[in-house]
């Protein structure tokens, strides 16, 4: 049995919920207040979520998750690549994608949170210049397929949920990162195919 912790609104969740809905399986939600995570610690001894606990054995990190999910349910609909070179080279985005690309948000998400007198404006600036900077990298990497790496792959799953923001943002939905994601992702007519794939990607079902 699959159980997933979660929360409401949550990227790395999100990244679960593609996951399991693309593989096919069903998973129990526990549904967790974003203020609370004392179920949470009780079962994993840490805060984060997602925590997906499968027939007692507890696994945290969102990509460590699906990563768990393809290893041990192969035979349902893959999320990495069998040959091993573009396997790799999955595995290298998602590890730049979770090192790299994800460091600019979370720095501006942080600098703005500091009292104003206190913000480097100038980083806050740099910072997003850079998260637009990766956007004309999606769209060349999405150049002649419809998916960052061909199929529909576990690279999709890493970036999608955060990239998404770029044209999909709820004006209630207030938490800082979001806004951040939303504000500093903003797709021109330069960037079709990143806007195709947002599209895409959110037509899919989430577990
Ligand atoms: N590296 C972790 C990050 C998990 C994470 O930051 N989760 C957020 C929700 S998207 C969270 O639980 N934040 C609560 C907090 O920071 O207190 C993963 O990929 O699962």
């Amino acid at each position: 049995m699959l159980t997933l912790y979660r929360i409401e609104n949550s990227t790395n969740v999100e990244r679960v919920a593609l996951a399991l809905a693309h593989k096919g399986l069903r998973a129990e939600s526990v549904r967790v207040p974003a203020d609370d995570r004392t179920a949470v610690r009780a079962v994993s001894g840490q805060d984060l979520v997602p925590v997906l606990v499968h027939d007692g054995r507890v696994v945290i990190d969102s990509m460590e998750i699906v990563r768990y999910l393809e290893d041990r349910f192969p035979a349902t609909a893959p999320l990495y690549p069998r040959d091993p070179a573009r396997r790799a080279d999955c595995l290298l985005f998602i590890d730049w994608f979770n090192r790299v690309w994800k460091r600019p948000p979370n720095e501006i998400t942080a600098e703005l949170q500091k009292p104003e007198a206190g913000r480097d404006a100038r980083r806050v600036e740099r910072l997003g210049r850079a998260m637009q900077a990766y956007l004309d990298l999606f769209e060349d990497m999405l150049t002649g397929r419809e998916h960052l790496q061909g199929e529909f792959s576990a690279a999709d799953v890493a970036a999608f949920p955060f990239v998404k923001y770029a044209t999909i943002h709820d004006p209630q939905d207030t938490e800082p990162f979001h806004q951040v994601l939303a504000r500093y992702q903003r797709p021109g007519t330069d960037h079709p195919r990143v806007v195709d794939w947002i599209a895409r990607v959110d037509a899919r079902p989430r577990a």
